[in-house]
C-alpha cells in the first residue's frame, strides 16, 4: 500500500477549501482537509513544493511514522500553514487506513464512546429580536446548544453577525459562509471594549429570560480582551450560566489565563489558532481552561490533536473542537471520528456548510436532534467530486480586521 499520487485541490463553492488526495498502489484514495482561512495558497504552495514529492512511494499504513517525519526532518517546527499541511496528509492516511481496514475511522480509534455528538449552532444578530429569531431558528433545526453574538451599540459590524444579505445553509438557516470576505482587500471593522463590556451581560439576561435556564449558551469574544477585561466579562457573566466563553483572551500568553480564572468561575474555551500541544501545556497543567477548541485541520490532524486531547483529559479538560464552515467536510468529518472515540469529548461546533459545498464533498455523517455522527462508511465518509470542485476556481478572500475609534488596530 505505497503513495502513488498526491494531488491538491483547491476549489471555492461557498468559500475557498483546500484538499489533498492521496491515491495508494492499490486503488484507494484518502482526503485531508488544508484550509487555512484567508492563507489558503499558502499551505497549496508548502504542499505542493514541500511535501507532495516526499510522499511519492511511501508505505501509506506508516501514519505516526509519517507524522513525524514531516514534523522534524522540516526543521522548522509549528506554525499555522506547517501544522495544517501535515494536518492533511495525516487526514489522508487515517482516511486511507480506514477504507484498507473496511472500518470508519472511529472504529480505528477505538470505537465509540457515545452514540453521537452534541453540537453547537451559530445564532447571532444586530438587535435583541434578530437574535431571537436565529436561536429559534436554530432549535427548530434540533439544536441544543448554541452560541450567542449580538451587534453592540455604536458599533457598525462585528465579525460573527450574519449579515441580511448573508447565503443559505442545507438546512435553509440564514448564514455567513464567508467570514473572509471574497475580495482583493480584507474589510474594516470597528470595535470598542467598554462599550462591549457594558452591553453583553444584558443580552445573555435577556436570552436567558427568553428562552429559560436550562439552554446551554456560549459566546465568543474573538481574542479582544486584555485579562483583566476578561475577568470582569466571565465574573459578570457568571448569573447566566454559560457553557463557556471562548478565547476571552488573546491566549498565545498562557499566563495570562491564571489571571482570569482567580476572577471567575465561567467556563473558558482556548485553542482554535493554536497548532500543537505546546501552545497549551500550561493552560491544561494548570487547569486554566475547560475546553480544548482545535480543529483536526489546524493541529496536525488527528495524531496529534489525539494526543493533545489525551493529555487534556488527566487534567478534565474536554474537547470543544473548531468547527467553522473554513473547516471543509473532511476536517469536519476528521473531528467527528476523533470526537466519538475519546472519553473527554465536550461539544462539537457545527456551522454547516452551505449547498455548493456539499455538492462538491458527498458526506455520510447524520444529524439528528442535536447530536452528530461519522457514519460507517470505511476512512472519512467523504468524497470529492472532482469535477464539482472544477467548477468553483479559488477565489481571493481575506478575514476582516478591526480599528478602534483612533484607528488603532485591535485584535478581532
Ligand atoms: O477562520 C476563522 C474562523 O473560523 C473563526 O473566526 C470562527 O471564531 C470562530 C468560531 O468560533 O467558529
Ligand atoms: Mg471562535
Amino acid at each position: 500500500m505505497r503513495i502513488d499520487k498526491a494531488e491538491v485541490i483547491v476549489t471555492s463553492p461557498d468559500r475557498n477549501f483546500v484538499t489533498l488526495r492521496l491515491t495508494t498502489d492499490d486503488g484507494l484514495v484518502g482526503l485531508g482537509d488544508a484550509t487555512l482561512n484567508g492563507r489558503e495558497l499558502a499551505v497549496v504552495a508548502y504542499l505542493k513544493e514541500h511535501v507532495a514529492a516526499l510522499l511519492i512511494g511511501k508505505d501509506a499504513s506508516r501514519i505516526e511514522d509519517m507524522w513525524q517525519f514531516l514534523y522534524r526532518s522540516a526543521y522548522w517546527r509549528r506554525g499555522p500553514v506547517t501544522m495544517a499541511a501535515i494536518a492533511a496528509v495525516d487526514m489522508a492516511l487515517w482516511d486511507i487506513k480506514g477504507k484498507a481496514a473496511g472500518m470508519p475511522v472511529y472504529q480505528l480509534l477505538g470505537g465509540a464512546s457515545r452514540d453521537g455528538l452534541m453540537a453547537y449552532g451559530h445564532a447571532s444578530g444586530k438587535t435583541l429580536p434578530e437574535l431571537f429569531d436565529s436561536v429559534r431558528e436554530h432549535q427548530a433545526l434540533g439544536f441544543k446548544s448554541i452560541r450567542i453574538q449580538t451587534g453592540v451599540p455604536g458599533l457598525r459590524a462585528i465579525y460573527g453577525i450574519a449579515s441580511n444579505t448573508a447565503g443559505t445553509s442545507h438546512q435553509g438557516v440564514r448564514y455567513d459562509h464567508e467570514p473572509a470576505q471574497r475580495g482583493a482587500l480584507p474589510m474594516q471593522e470597528d470595535w470598542d471594549t467598554r462599550a462591549y463590556l457594558r452591553h453583553i451581560p444584558g443580552v445573555f439576561e435577556a436570552v436567558r429570560h427568553e428562552f429559560g435556564p436550562e439552554l446551554p449558551l456560549l459566546h465568543d469574544a474573538h481574542h479582544r480582551m486584555t485579562p483583566i477585561q476578561a475577568a470582569k466579562l466571565g465574573k459578570s457573566l457568571e448569573p447566566f450560566d454559560l457553557f463557556w466563553l471562548e478565547d476571552c483572551t488573546p491566549a498565545e500568553n498562557q499566563e495570562a489565563l491564571r489571571l482570569v480564572r482567580q476572577h471567575t468561575t465561567t467556563p473558558l474555551a482556548i485553542g482554535e489558532i493554536f497548532n500543537t500541544v505546546w501552545d497549551y501545556h500550561t493552560i491544561i497543567r494548570e487547569q486554566l481552561i475547560d475546553y480544548v477548541r482545535s480543529a483536526v485541520t489546524h493541529t496536525g490532524g488527528i495524531t496529534h490533536l489525539k494526543k493533545v486531547l489525551d493529555y487534556a483529559a488527566i487534567y478534565q479538560v474536554k474537547s470543544g473542537m473548531h468547527g467553522p464552515t473554513d473547516v471543509s467536510p473532511v476536517g469536519m468529518a476528521a473531528a467527528m471520528h476523533l470526537g466519538l472515540s475519546i472519553h473527554n469529548f465536550g461539544i462539537q461546533e457545527y456551522m454547516q456548510h452551505g449547498v455548493k459545498t456539499n455538492q462538491v464533498f458527498h458526506q455520510s455523517f447524520t444529524w439528528n436532534e442535536g447530536y452528530l455522527h461519522p457514519g460507517d462508511q470505511p476512512g472519512l465518509g467523504v468524497t470529492l467530486d472532482v469535477d464539482e470542485a472544477g467548477k468553483y476556481p479559488y477565489e481571493q478572500a481575506y478575514l476582516p480586521f478591526n480599528r478602534l475609534a483612533d484607528g488603532t488596530v485591535h485584535d478581532w
